[in-house]
């Protein structure tokens, strides 16, 4: 309560339900994407909801390492700085390894592994000006970050994940040797409900709707609980990986 938290990706999908969520909880919530009408939407209905916390929408591209360090400049100036930071914008472009476009692997590159990279580097040192020792940071990763379960649409998209899966014990293991109790868990899910499938499919309705059809899937709000409950652990607690798939989700 009362904390400040970024949430990258807020516009939409589970980035808009865990900020909803945190809101809901009293928290400070900086919420940033490119579509920041959407967000400035989400933070008049908290507003409407009589939620206790705010949500600061802020517009980013996250493919842009100074529009980042813009954020965190303008987060320091006007809220301190950043006690949790969700590194949750991620996407997965339709590029095969043997046919796909090099700038399609290379946007996945800039926002599912660099922008989570600067996000969390900028976060650490925030907390670290203030003395923050209970900061955490939670990686909003993937199935597809532990085993190769995608078809050969996703599987770049895979190998962005599988880099969240490092990044995230790397960081975990940095964060000891800092001497902080700063906290660093992953949140891997299988197939959410969100725009996601949309965007993958070029926003070709009938192949997302195919995915989302197929099962009965996850909802952008499992997520939100999920980074609830990850949040609300003893300080000593240090959850390393939290993997949520829906019942009928075979791989
Ligand atoms: O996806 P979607 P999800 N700069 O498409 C933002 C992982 N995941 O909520 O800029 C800034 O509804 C975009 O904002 P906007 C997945 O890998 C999902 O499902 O306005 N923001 C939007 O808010 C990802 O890491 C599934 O377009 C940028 C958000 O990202 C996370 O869950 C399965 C941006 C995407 O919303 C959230 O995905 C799984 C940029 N350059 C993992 N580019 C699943 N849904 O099935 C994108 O295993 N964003």
């Amino acid at each position: 309560k009362g904390r400040v938290a970024l949430v990258t990706g807020a516009s939409v999908g589970i980035g808009a339900a865990v900020a909803r969520a945190l809101v809901q909880q009293g928290m400070k919530v900086v919420g940033c994407a490119r579509n920041v009408d959407k967000i400035e939407k989400l933070a008049a209905e908290c507003q409407s909801a009589g939620y206790s916390g705010t949500l600061i929408p802020y517009k980013c591209d996250l493919s842009n390492e100074e529009e980042i360090l813009s954020m965190f400049s303008a987060i320091k100036t006007l809220h301190q700085g950043v006690d949790v930071c969700i590194n949750n914008a991620g996407l997965a472009h339709n590029e095969p390894l043997l046919s796909g476009r090099t700038d399609g692997w290379r946007n996945m590159i800039d926002v599912n592994v660099l922008a989570l990279a600067i996000c969390t580097r900028e976060a650490y040192q925030s907390m670290k000006e203030r003395n923050v020792d209970d900061g955490h940071i939670i990686n909003i990763n993937s199935m597809g970050g532990h085993r190769m379960v995608a078809s050969s649409d996703e599987h770049f998209y895979c190998a962005t994940k599988y880099a969240v899966t490092a990044l995230t014990e790397g960081l975990r293991q940095e964060l000891r040797e800092a001497k902080t109790h700063i906290r660093a868990t992953c949140i891997s899910p299988g197939i959410v409900e969100t725009e996601f499938a949309f965007r993958h499919h070029n926003n070709d309705p009938e192949k997302a709707a195919a995915v989302y059809e197929s099962i009965k899937c996850l909802k952008a709000e499992d997520i939100a609980s999920a980074v609830r409950y990850v949040l609300s652990a003893p300080p000593h607690v240090q959850i390393g990986d939290v993997q949520l798939r829906p019942v009928e989700q075979v791989s």
